[in-house]
């Protein structure tokens, strides 16, 4: 392995100072960077990967075993190996394909689940299932992370398909985010799903209890306001939710891979069971596409290897994913957490320290709203961050058509402008028009030159239809674990949020004014703090 690290570092540095554009004199960059899949079209030749670049990613890909793992993750090996799982988040997507986990075919088990998930939903919808003041006007979905992200993010890619009834998402313990969702909705035609797959975190099953309080003292039965959806389905008994508003699923879903199955559900009920099956069959699209293309034409592959090439070998810390779509909003969000929770990891899989960067800070806005904020940084700051430009050719809106033409126009615009950039000489002419001469004249011109020379990628698709959303969260999911597994990391556990939900009951005591040993005193002291300041 570390031969192939070396070759690519080594080719980076003989390249150092050649410019993007350059590239380009080689015929046909354009076409000859760029990969397509099932209508989506990736384009990473603004990027400094040339023909030699690629090979060596390539090379590296296969020499760090990345397909024999991809085909471990499809066929039901225990791959997440710190929880001794499966990961098998891809069955939920194609619940007619057999499925081996242990020597037994699961996929009966998926297709019933999805089954009683469509069934629920169809009858919420069509008002058959309903709550005590009738058919159900509003969702409240109560999660975190994996068990809100997902769902979050998904139904407002997609709200232009809801049908149904309007949906919330409430998931920070700060209580004004469910004092506010609650106090316009009617409960007696509000359904509360408690979301969360270990039915224990300590965020959702406090909102979940404040949701139980509101309900009780607004409505005769409240238990028939709430469903829940988790592994550990004899805890929703236990808290009072009854058997047919419970949905199960196994270990092998991860938190942040769990929107394709019962974490769903509050998607299902807003766009129908047609709509949610086109957004599994998208991301079955690409799981096809990622296990059959060739390495050099697969887009999660070709995206990770462009990853790989601006993180690990050029250093840069960062990558900014810049929708031009307001309805990608949460992607950014969403993408962070996949990302940042599965590959920010310091120890590789057999347990020695990693001696390379573990991947980006992700982070990114919808364009052009971002325009007039941090671009400023992305254009003339001293920190390169490469940027994932994501851009569809329709909008939903049919009127405001010659809108989207300055969408995708400022789109192509900044990516172009990004590697591009403006050389002194036409900064001068710029500063000389806006009135600067004689010894000033260099210096505002200056000011106006942006060296250019920043990569970016562009994600093309036709339209934001659930189809092409399944798409484009499976072809991020397999990017971070072709990373992953090139950077031989567990891209399946998450120790370091695990920590999270330990901590908070630890500090606790202390702003109650309670002795609470073993905290520093900074700790001590910021609590203190508080409590002079009337916490309470
Ligand atoms: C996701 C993470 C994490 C998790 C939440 C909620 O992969 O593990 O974001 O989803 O902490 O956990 P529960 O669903 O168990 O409430």
């Amino acid at each position: 392995m570390d031969r192939h690290w070396q070759a690519l570092h080594d080719h980076r540095k003989a390249a150092q100072g050649r410019s993007i554009l350059s590239y380009f004199d080689a015929p046909d960059r354009a076409r000859n960077f760029s990969a397509s899949a099932d209508g989506l079209l990736l384009d990473y030749s603004k990027t400094a990967i040339d023909e030699k670049a690629r090979d060596l990613l390539l090379a590296l890909y296969e020499a760090a075993g990345v397909p024999a793992r991809r085909e471990a993750m499809f066929t039901g090996a225990r791959i997440n190996e710190t929880e001794d799982r499966a990961v098998l988040h891809t069955a939920l997507r194609n619940p007619s394909a057999p499925v081996q986990l242990d020597g037994e075919d699961i996929s009966a088990g998926i297709a019933e689940t999805l089954n009683r998930m469509r069934r629920f939903a169809e009858g919420v919808r069509g008002g058959q299932i309903a709550g005590q003041g009738g058919a159900y006007t509003d969702v409240v979905n109560i999660g975190i992370g994996g068990s809100d992200l997902g769902p979050a993010m998904a139904a407002l890619a997609l709200a232009p398909y809801r049908d149904g009834p309007r949906l919330h998402f409430v998931s920070n313990v700060d209580g004004a985010d469910i004092a506010d969702t609650l106090a316009p909705l009617d409960p007696e035609r509000t359904l509360i799903i408690v979301a969360s797959k270990t039915f224990t975190t300590i965020e959702t099953m406090t909102n979940a209890k404040t949701a139980r309080d509101w309900m009780a003292a607004r409505t005769r039965e409240p238990a028939r306001q709430f469903a829940a959806l988790s592994s550990a389905t004899d805890k929703i008994t236990e808290w009072g939710i009854a058997e047919d508003h419970a949905f199960g699923f196994a270990d092998w879903v991860g938190g942040r891979y769990s929107i394709w199955g019962p974490i769903g559900l509050s998607l299902m009920i807003g766009i129908g069971p047609e709509r949610f099956d086109e957004f599994l069959a998208g991301g079955a699209a690409i799981d096809a596409h990622f296990r059959a293309a060739p390495a050099a034409e697969n887009l999660p592959v070709l995206l990770a290897l462009v990853g790989i090439w601006h993180n690990q070998i050029c250093g840069y810390p960062t990558r900014a994913v810049l929708p031009y779509d307001n309805r990608l909003a949460r992607l950014p969000a969403y993408l962070q957490q996949l990302e940042m929770e599965s590959n920010g990891k310091r120890v590789a899989m057999d347990g020695r320290d990693l001696d390379l960067p573990s991947g980006p800070v992700v982070w990114g806005e919808p364009g052009t709203n971002g325009q007039h904020a941090f671009y400023q940084l992305i254009h003339q700051g001293t920190q390169i961050v490469p940027c994932e430009f994501i851009l569809a050719a329709r909008g939903h809106e049919p009127d405001l058509r010659h809108q989207h033409l300055l969408l995708m126009a400022n789109c192509l615009a900044q990516s172009e402008a990004l590697m591009t950039g403006r050389d002194l000489e036409a900064a001068r002419k710029i500063a000389l028009k806006s009135g600067a001469s004689g010894d000033d004249l260099d210096r505002q011109a200056r000011h106006r030159v942006f060296e250019g020379n920043r990569p970016s990628t562009t994600l093309l698709l036709e339209k934001l239809t659930p189809f092409t959303l399944g798409q484009i969260i499976a072809l991020y999911e397999h990017r971070v674990f072709v990373e992953g597994a090139i950077l031989g990391i567990n891209s399946f556990d998450q120790w370091g949020v695990e920590l999270g939900k330990e901590l908070a009951l630890a500090v606790e005591p202390l702003l109650r004014g309670d002795d609470a040993p073993g905290h520093d005193p900074s700790t001590r002291r910021l609590a203190e703090a508080l409590r002079e300041m009337g916490a309470d």
